[in-house]
């Protein structure tokens, strides 16, 4: 049975609380590596008392993926168009060519919704507004972009409550032939599933990793391997969980007991999977390609 491994005791970021718009939680981070460094995209919260919370987007980077530098200011803010004014979530990150892409939620209290931006250094981001609307599938969060054209076409995997779906478009904006791919099945994935971390490609499949929500509302981390020319075609999915909450930080935050990936890297053999716990920190877990490989 395949598990991740904690990296580290503690997390590898904290909320800055000398910081205003990240002082109370930073979680949820879509990375990528690439010229030698690892980039973090993270959520940023800070508690208004009397009012919502709303997420900025900040961006962090470290030469060995565990020493993180970050920026003063959020490299996306919420409030900034009608859709976003209650804030900008839960960002994944791929790269095509010398483009960065980044898919996120837009919430603007009624509606989450997926936009799309992007960026030539990661920092100075171009908003493309929102790319799967939810007259068509109500409230859909989790959406990240496979890092290839599958024949010839972008692919996205988006969630709208409680399955996953794959969807594909010629210009990343339409987005056509939406198909449902995995819905929950397990009792640890019983209330809901979505994506999690970008799809890894391998060579036996795209690597998925994903969330779990069962009935007690715990957030937990599974696996799945899709189809690499049909990624609409699941190969395998592991009954069991990969990482669950079990360390205090894991298990006490804001959102008691989660663990949530937007971000992954496959580092030679190595796959770092980066996580929020419990809606406050990140924290990240490590597995070896080959036993997943094998397993899966
Ligand atoms: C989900 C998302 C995540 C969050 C999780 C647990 O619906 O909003 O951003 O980490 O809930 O609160």
């Amino acid at each position: 049975m395949l598990r991740l491994t904690r990296a580290c005791d503690g997390p590898i970021l904290e909320p800055r609380q000398d910081v205003p718009w990240e002082k109370d939680t930073v979680f949820n981070a879509g990375v990528i590596h690439d010229h030698g460094k690892f980039h973090m995209l993270y959520r940023a919260v800070a508690h208004h008392p009397g009012d919502r919370n709303r997420s900025s987007i900040g961006y962090a980077s470290s030469v060995d993926g565990i020493h993180f530098d970050r920026l003063d200011e959020p490299v996306l803010r919420s409030n900034e168009v009608p859709e976003e004014t209650q804030g900008v979530e839960d960002p994944r990150v791929i790269k095509f060519g010398d483009t960065y892409y980044m898919t996120y939620t837009a919430y603007d209290l009624r509606r989450c919704q997926i936009a799309l931006a992007s960026s030539k250094d990661l920092i100075h981001w171009k908003r493309h507004g929102v790319i799967i609307s939810n007259e068509a599938f109500g409230n859909n969060k989790d959406a990240a972009l496979f890092p290839e054209k599958i024949r010839g076409r972008y692919c996205i995997m988006h969630r709208p409550d409680p399955d996953i779906y794959l969807a594909f478009s010629d210009d990343l904006h339409n987005w056509t032939d939406h198909v449902c791919v995995m819905q929950p099945k397990f009792e640890w994935e019983a209330t809901k599933i979505g994506g999690g971390a970008q799809p890894i490609k391998t060579e036996k499949g795209w690597l998925m990793i994903y969330h779990g929500v069962d009935k007690q509302m715990w957030y937990r981390l599974g696996v799945a391997l899709l189809d690499l020319e049909d990624p609409t075609q699941v190969i395998k999915r592991q009954p069991e969980w990969i990482l669950q909450p079990e360390a205090n930080w894991e298990l006490k935050g804001d959102v008691a007991n989660v663990v949530f990936t937007c971000g992954a890297v496959l580092l030679g053999r190595e796959l770092w999977v980066y996580y929020g716990a419990a809606d406050t920190v990140i924290g990240l877990a490590k597995g070896v390609i080959d036993d997943f490989l094998a397993e899966l």
